[in-house]
């Protein structure tokens, strides 16, 4: 290599800092906190305007991190996104394109040859351990302790009871790593119980702990409240038979119990963080919370994705944009970002903070340099896909295909700057733009889709 502009005398500087440097200690690469809740919709926190719930310790983590505006879940529910963040990859790639279900797909799940982000960082030493909704795959050959996962305990279904933990087909559904079993408890408190065992067992070496909240997804039951689901199929402890069960909640007691669930979740991050803080870990680890897809919207139990238009399920932004918080005491400056992130960005930041080199090409990149050095991101597109439907974005610009979920089947353009609520459609106005960035949308579908295996009926 030549390096015509340095000097004799300066190449030796350079090379005894080198030395030096690289005879350093070694620093412990950080401890990366995923906490994901399900369902929460974009306007459910107090950080991003709720004025419904009280969340103070996810509002102190934004005021205290990066909050971000403009953060996208990869799906715009709940299996896919997972899939993305597990993969660093549009979720398609792993045959994860819709929601696994467990009367249809219940021998199918995450691709076991796909590199989840715990197979990497394990790579890179780290302990990975996983407590909470893993909803890739129901068969035990997909449970998290085969995809990298040191420790698992949780649900691997859409949905459980929070006391009886029964899904909502009736199957028993609580494993502690590969084998059903009942632990009595609050699922909310029993996945913070176990994310701090983890982090005192590991607090001397780096970690991955994932944290993937059932709340506030129904059924609706706050800490108080009791079981109402039984087993219908399969396997049923026998301790189960002691469990009360009452009828599932009217209206008004549903309201309440959502309420209680949001801020209880709340509550489990502040112990997530308190623990971390007393085990001197704090200033190493970095602490993200996000939400899996949009709020469903409805106002009767409180859920709210405001400004944006849409709901769970669907591709305008209230389906898919939603909170996401990154917390590194020291490391990152606390301010509010309009950065455009999605899940899938979190694996290969991982991977470059970790010093480790993912096995595929990430679809998601690092956001290393704008969490640490407030660079912007590459100018990318991004895209969105359902069954039916695509949602493409390129800076401001959003245009939606298909007619699934409510959308028509011509396309609809919109600019977020400028309209944040897709309340006006300006396809017609710019069909050059239009044409443009429908045939970009299809190539990209069609590139994402070839040679990924999709689930049969999706
Ligand atoms: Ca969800």
């Amino acid at each position: 290599m030549k390096l015509p502009h340095l000097s004799v005398p300066l190449l030796i500087l350079t090379s005894l800092f080198t030395i030096h440097h690289s005879a350093a200690a070694p620093q412990q690469p950080p401890n990366f906190v995923v906490i994901m809740a399900d369902d929460l919709g974009y306007a459910e926190l107090g950080c991003y305007g709720s004025k419904t719930f009280k969340t103070p310790h996810i509002d102190a983590l934004a005021e205290g991190g990066l909050r971000l505006t403009d953060f996208h879940s990869n799906g715009a529910v709940c299996s896919p996104t997972r899939a993305a963040l597990l993969t660093g990859r549009y979720q398609q790639r792993s045959g994860i394109d819709g929601v696994v279900t467990a009367k249809g797909h219940r021998h199918t799940g995450l691709g076991l040859e796909q590199e989840t982000v715990a197979e990497l960082l394990k790579r890179a030493g780290y302990a990975t351990g996983m407590f909470g909704k893993w909803h890739v795959g129901y068969d035990p050959k997909f449970n998290p302790s085969k995809q990298g996962f040191d420790q698992f305990q949780g649900f691997v279904s859409g949905n459980i009871d929070l006391f009886s933990h029964v899904d909502q087909e009736g199957w028993f559904d609580w494993w502690v790593q590969d084998e059903l079993s009942y632990v009595p408890g609050y699922a909310p408190h029993q996945i913070t119980e176990r994310g701090i065992e983890f982090i005192r067992q590991h607090k001397d070496q780096p970690f991955l702990l994932y944290l993937p909240h059932p709340a506030p997804h129904y059924p609706y039951q706050g800490p108080k409240d009791q079981a109402n689901r039984v087993v219908k199929k399969g396997f049923k402890p026998e301790q189960l038979d002691k469990l009360k069960t009452v009828p599932a909640l009217k209206k008004a007691e549903a309201a309440r119990a959502y309420r209680e669930m949001v801020q209880d979740l709340d509550a489990q991050v502040g112990r997530i963080i308190a623990e971390l803080q007393s085990q001197g870990l704090r200033e190493n680890t970095l602490v993200i919370f996000c939400s899996d897809n949009g709020g469903t919207g409805n106002k009767e139990l409180g859920s709210s994705n405001a400004p944006l238009r849409g709901k769970k399920g669907q591709l305008y932004e209230g389906g898919h944009r939603v909170a996401g918080i990154f917390n590194w005491p020291g490391k990152i400056k606390p301010r509010v970002s309009a950065e455009t992130v999605m899940t899938f960005d979190l694996m290969p930041t991982f991977a470059e903070l970790a010093g480790v080199v993912p096995e595929a090409t990430m679809d998601g990149v690092s956001l290393k340099s704008l969490l640490l050095d407030h660079e912007n991101l590459a100018k990318r597109p991004l895209i969105w896909m359902t069954g039916k439907s695509t949602a493409y974005r390129q800076g401001d610009w959003k245009l939606l295909l298909g007619s699934g979920r409510k959308l028509p089947p011509s396309p609809l353009l919109y600019n977020l700057r400028q309209d944040l609520g897709e309340t006006t459609d300006l396809a017609a106005q710019y069909p050059e733009r239009v044409k443009t960035m429908q045939a970009a949308a299809l190539h990209m579908r069609n590139e994402i889709r070839n040679g990924s295996q999709m689930l049969s009926g999706q």
